[in-house]
């Protein structure tokens, strides 16, 4: 049976939305290697309806390995250069539909509804349309209707599951690590299943299912399946730190009825959430500024889940628009600032957690936990490393214990790269107090790898 692959508690992905695989390559060599990021995810690399909307991606009109993102040769370039950096490729695969409407045109043929390269009318459900209270009262419905008139695949018939198995063991046999599954609850977990069974080595497996609670299907249905995103923790998180007090994370992991930290995909806001799409609340985005560094320091230091970092471009409002025209890398320049690509995973503070992570996973437990009962918290893990998070309007200044050996720490966030003491320094104590001193909206994470000697 497919055994999933599953990532190391010390592991960060980032989701590279809309990136063109040449600059994802360069992106691999230039900073995820280097830094030590463990996967990229990357937008759907299959033949889609054309269109400058970002979502044009999610409607497929084939399995070739042709769209925005680059031709099959760059592709396999991509997964080539990232790999000798040690960077695994997730793909997002969208195989619950194909495009919506009726006769595509493919390459100058055109053809009949639900006619595909690939597909033929018998292999779509009955087109019945989802209606929003069926997420609430009929299951049947959201996983056999279309979900926004995109022409729903018949996951139970073999023929389909074998089609959509053969486009994934084509992309895990050219090196692909990874696979999310896009719109999983619109499929049943059982049509999920088969499919993984045929699937040759054993790619992670990622299954997007936005659960709140008080829905008909849960996320739980799918947890044999492989991991699932954690949507809870995305808006619960978004909350307190855009409207909530940092003190109540004390006990977030029982108190938010959270799916287990090994199958949980977690995140601030993902490329749905942060435009409004996929329906859930007030999300921390890019737009947040430190916030949502701060809110990606807590996210990253604290072993729950497994991290994706999102990392997205100005989209001026707009919620349907496509990314910049201006590659990232450019010949001359790295084209990551506020109007085009905003690369919120170079922002030091978040690689900076990112690799804090890296160097405390193995420890799990959160000891010697403080806060002020309002916007200031610190904690330790195990005797490897310390944080604290100051979202306060007020200098946090108090001497606390840290749980770790006296020394002269370097602070992971403010320094410049892993092998220099350039930003802030924590001196501890022989009884492992040491003085924290933050100023208002700033964050702390020292370790035991990073000490002045
Ligand atoms: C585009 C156009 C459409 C057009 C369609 C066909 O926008 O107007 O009809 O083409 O021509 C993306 C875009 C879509 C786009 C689509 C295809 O978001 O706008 O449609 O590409 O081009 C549901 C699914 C979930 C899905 C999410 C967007 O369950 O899987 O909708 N996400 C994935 C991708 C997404 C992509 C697709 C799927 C399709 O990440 O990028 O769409 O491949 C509840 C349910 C959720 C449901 C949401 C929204 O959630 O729990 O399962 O997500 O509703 O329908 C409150 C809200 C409630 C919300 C709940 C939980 O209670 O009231 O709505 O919180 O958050």
């Amino acid at each position: 049976s497919h055994v999933m692959a599953t990532p190391s508690s010390t592991s960060t992905f980032v989701h590279l939305f809309e990136w063109s695989w040449a600059d994802i390559a360069n992106e691999c060599e230039a900073f995820l290697g280097p830094q030590g990021f463990k996967a990229v995810q990357i937008s759907p690399p299959n033949e889609h309806i054309a269109g400058e909307q970002w979502w044009t991606r999610y409607q497929p009109v084939s399995y070739e390995l042709t769209s925005r993102g680059g031709n099959r040769a760059q592709f396999i370039d991509m997964i080539k250069r990232c790999k000798a950096q040690g960077i695994d490729i997730y793909v997002d695969a969208v195989i619950n539909h194909m495009a919506h409407g009726n006769g595509i045109s493919i390459a100058g043929k055109t053809y009949g509804n639900k006619q595909y390269p690939i597909y033929e009318p018998k292999d779509f459900h009955k087109p019945c349309a989802i209606k929003s209270e069926d997420y609430v009262n009929d299951a049947w419905r959201v996983q056999n209707c279309e979900l926004v008139g995109l022409h729903d695949l018949d996951t139970d018939s073999p023929r389909v599951q074998t089609t959509i198995a053969g486009y994934l063991n084509e992309l895990v046999k050219l090196g692909v690590a990874g696979f999310r599954l896009d719109a999983s609850k619109h499929m049943p977990a059982k049509d999920i299943a088969a499919i993984l069974k045929q699937l040759q080595h054993s790619p992670l497996i990622f299954q997007e299912v936005i659960d709140q609670g008080g829905e008909a299907i849960t996320a739980d249905t799918y947890l044999n399946n492989g991991m699932v995103t954690e949507f809870k923790y995305s808006v619960k998180l978004s909350h307190v730190f855009k409207k909530g007090r940092l003190a109540s994370l004390k006990g977030f992991e029982k108190d938010w009825d959270l799916m287990p930290s090994d199958k949980a995909i977690v995140f601030t806001d993902n490329h749905d959430n942060q435009r409004g799409h996929g329906g859930a609340g007030d999300i921390v985005t890019f737009q947040d500024g430190k916030l949502y560094e701060l809110a990606n320091v807590f996210m990253l230091t604290y072993p729950y889940g497994y991290p994706k970092v999102m990392s997205s471009y100005n989209f001026n409002g707009d919620t349907d628009a496509g990314g910049p025209t201006e590659q990232v890398h450019q010949s001359d320049k790295l084209n990551c600032n506020d109007q085009l690509w905003q690369c919120e995973h170079r922002k030091p503070y978040i690689t900076g957690a990112m690799r804090f992570r890296a160097q405390t996973g193995k420890s799990q437990s959160i000891q010697h936990w403080w806060d002020n009962d309002k916007n200031q918290i610190a904690f330790s893990r195990g005797d490897l490393g310390f944080v604290a998070i100051n979202r306060g309007s007020q200098v946090m200044n108090v001497t606390l214990q840290t749980g770790l050996p006296a020394g002269v720490y370097c602070d992971e966030l403010s320094r410049t790269s892993a092998n220099d003491c350039s930003g802030k320094t924590v001196s501890i104590a022989r009884d492992g107090k040491a003085n924290i001193a933050l100023k208002p909206m700033d964050a702390l994470a020292i370790h035991r790898f990073a000490q002045v000697n």
